[in-house]
C-alpha cells in the first residue's frame, strides 16, 4: 500500500522532472559561472574510508532514538569528535514534545570554526534515527532503524569535513550543525489527529533559539542520506524556490568534478526537512542534497525508513562524490 502523502511525493516528482525537461532556465547568473571557472581553488582530498568509519561508529551504538542509551552515547561521541577535530563545540538540550505527547531529550551539537568571523557557512544534518521502520513489513513498524544512511550518512561526511577543516582551514568560518530530533514525525499507522511540523524538532528548536544570539550565515547546506550506491540527488524544490544561486552552484561544482551522475539537474519533488527551518526561522538559504528514488513507491530510497537502512548499503563512492563536492564549495568561498 502506498501512503497517500508519499504517493504525492512521488506525483511531485515525476511531475517536477516532467516539467523541467520542456521549461527552460535563465535564473543561473554568469556571475556565478565566471567566478567559478576563473578563480578556483582546489579542496583538499575528502577521504571516503574516514567518512564510513564514521558511520560505522555511530551505527554501533545502535539506533539513536532520542531517550535511548545509544542515543545518549552517541551524543557524547559526535561532541568529542568535533572537539577533537579542534572546533569550539556548544551543545543545546532541550525537551522537545512529539507528535504523541512524548518528551524527547533532544541536544543539538554544533560544531563552530572560525567562531568570531563574519563570514560563514553552515553545514548540517540529523544525527537522530527513526524510531519506527514504518515503511517496512507491519510487524516492523514498531522497530527503530539503524539509520546508516537515514541520519548516519551526513553526519559521517561531516565529521570526516571538520577534520579536513582541522588540517586546512577555509577562508569562512564554518558551522558543523547536529540536529537532533528529524525523525520522530508522525508515523503512518497513527491514528490520532494530525499534526502539523512533527519533524525536524530539533531545528525547529534550534532556528529559533540558536547556539549564538542572531546567528547568520551566508547559506546552508544540508545532508540526508548521502551513503546509498547509485544515489541520485535532484534540485529539491524548497531548495530550488529559496536558494537557488547555491543549489545551482552545489551542482555545477558536482558536474565539474565528474559527479555528474550523483548531482542531477533536474526536479524533484519538496521535502520538509531541517533546511525548512533553518530558512524559516533564521532566514538563511539552505539547500539540502538528499536521494530521490523516482521509480521507488515512496519518492524516496527503498530502504528508507526501513530495517534495511543498514552498514551493508552504504556505498564509500557516493560519500566521496557528496563529500568532495561539499569541500569544494566551501574552500572557494571568499
Ligand atoms: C517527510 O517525510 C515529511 N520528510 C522527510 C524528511 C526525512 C525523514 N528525512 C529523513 N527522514
Ligand atoms: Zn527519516
Amino acid at each position: 500500500m502506498i501512503p497517500y502523502k508519499n504517493a504525492l511525493a512521488a506525483l511531485a516528482l515525476l511531475t517536477g522532472s516532467a516539467l523541467i525537461s520542456c521549461g527552460s532556465s535563465k535564473e543561473n547568473s554568469n556571475r556565478t559561472e565566471e567566478t567559478e571557472t576563473q578563480t578556483l581553488i582546489q579542496a583538499p582530498a575528502f577521504n571516503a574510508d574516514s567518512a564510513y568509519a564514521y558511520i560505522d561508529a555511530q551505527v554501533k551504538f545502535g539506533p539513536r532514538v532520542p531517550n535511548s542509551p545509544a542515543h545518549k552515547a552517541c551524543g557524547n561521541y559526535l561532541a568529542s569528535q568535533l572537539e577533537r577535530f579542534g572546533a569550539k563545540v556548544y551543545n543545546q538540550y532541550a525537551d522537545l514534545m512529539a507528535y504523541n505527547g512524548a518528551i524527547l531529550k533532544a541536544r543539538n551539537i554544533i560544531g563552530a570554526y572560525k567562531p568570531d568571523t563574519k563570514k560563514r557557512v553552515m553545514l548540517c544534518a540529523h544525527w537522530d534515527s527513526r524510531p519506527y521502520a514504518d515503511q517496512d513489513d507491519e510487524k516492523y513498524h514498531h522497530t527503530p532503524i539503524d539509520g546508516a544512511n537515514d541520519g548516519a550518512s551526513g553526519v559521517g561526511v561531516l565529521l570526516e569535513i571538520a577534520r579536513q577543516i582541522q588540517l586546512q582551514a577555509p577562508a569562512v568560518g564554518i558551522d558543523i550543525v547536529f540536529f537532533d530530533a528529524e525523525d520522530y514525525g508522525i508515523p503512518d499507522f497513527y491514528k490520532g489527529p494530525y499534526k502539523p511540523d512533527t519533524w525536524c524538532l530539533g531545528s525547529q528548536y534550534w532556528g529559533r533559539i540558536p547556539h549564538v544570539s542572531d546567528y547568520k550565515a551566508r547559506f546552508g547546506i544540508l545532508l540526508d542520506m548521502v551513503g546509498a550506491k547509485g544515489a541520485a540527488f535532484y534540485y529539491e524544490g524548497f531548495s530550488a524556490r529559496t536558494a537557488n544561486n547555491v543549489m545551482k552552484k552545489i551542482w555545477n561544482t558536482a558536474e565539474r568534478l565528474g559527479y555528474g551522475q550523483y548531482f542531477i539537474k533536474q526536479e524533484g519533488g519538496e521535502v520538509t526537512d531541517d533546511h525548512v527551518y533553518v530558512n524559516r526561522f533564521r532566514g538563511i538559504p539552505c539547500v539540502d542534497i538528499i536521494h530521490y528514488d523516482i521509480q521507488g513507491n515512496t519518492g524516496f530510497n527503498p530502504t528508507w525508513h526501513t530495517t534495511d537502512d543498514t552498514i551493508e548499503n552504504i556505498d564509500k563512492a557516493t560519500l566521496q562524490a557528496v563529500g568532495q563536492t561539499v569541500m569544494e564549495v566551501i574552500y572557494n568561498e571568499k
